[in-house]
């Protein structure tokens, strides 16, 4: 390959890297000792749990920067233990979901320690898992250490994810860095989130008087997605738009969220 295919190689790839726009959290901004929490809001991640800040220090195992996070029990570290990740818009408390996750876990307390991330989609149903068991050598080693990643399958996002750490003896403790994801959408708020800003079709996760603006468009327009009424005013198309279908979307816009 000559120089000038191997530069063009090299353009193509940054600009596939750039283009997927995803977020690392690598944890090296907040003091050793502190537990994560809220402080990443603004970049759209809420962590729950302990996920307990740890550096700089010979005994830290980061993979970029001084700073990892270890997840334990801090009442009983030698318990399994659960904590979670929520996303969200960027600095509020809308829910948000994202096609993919990565995490990369360094090291455990005890040998062969479960280590397992199950992410759920919007409606709260599990679509997925990513894991391994960690070896408690002490070192980060990216041979023995890869980035875990998740993918939503086809159709799907991730809004929550609930990490799990377990073992058969000795301490629950796992140790890790740099929490990847991206891009962050935001999810319909359920069936009747047909509207957004201005009348606009499309959704916003707020039901308001734009979803019934958008809807009365779908309906006139005999869209698809307008026709989910048939007789009696039950759920379901019918190839027909009339009053139905008005009494389903009815019930679904004050059905909620
Ligand atoms: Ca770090
Ligand atoms: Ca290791
Ligand atoms: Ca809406
Ligand atoms: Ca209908």
């Amino acid at each position: 390959m000559n120089k000038a295919m191997l530069l063009a190689c090299a353009a193509a790839a940054g600009i596939s890297g750039a283009a997927m726009a995803d977020t690392t959290i690598d944890f090296d901004s907040l003091p050793g000792g502190t537990v994560a929490s809220d402080q990443y809001r603004a970049l759209g991640v809420v962590f729950g749990g302990n996920w307990l800040v740890m550096g700089p220090g010979p005994f830290t195992n980061p993979v970029t920067g001084d700073n990892s996070v270890s997840i334990f029990n801090p009442d009983a570290p030698g318990e399994n233990y659960l904590v979670s990740i929520d996303f969200v818009i960027p600095g509020t408390d809308t829910p948000a979901a994202v096609p993919f996750f990565a995490f990369t876990a360094t090291d455990a307390s005890s040998p062969n320690t479960n280590f397992f991330m199950r992410a759920y989609n919007p409606q709260g149903f599990e679509i997925g898992f990513a894991g391994r068991l960690v070896e408690a050598d002490g070192v980060y080693n990216p041979e023995v250490d890869p980035e875990l990643i998740f993918t939503a399958p086809e159709g799907q996002s991730i809004a929550r994810i609930e990490v799990t750490v377990s073992a058969l003896e000795g301490n629950r403790v796992v140790e890790g860095d740099n929490f990847r994801f991206g891009p962050l959408i935001v999810p319909p708020c359920g069936p009747a989130d047909v509207g957004a800003a201005g009348g606009a079709t499309g959704y916003d996760h707020v039901l308001d008087n734009n979803d019934f603006i958008a809807f009365i468009n779908l309906f006139f327009a005999q869209d698809p997605l307008a026709d989910r009424g048939g007789v009696g005013g039950f759920p379901g198309s019918d190839g027909a738009w009339d009053n139905n279908d008005f009494i389903v979307f009815i019930n679904q816009f004050f059905a909620g969220c």
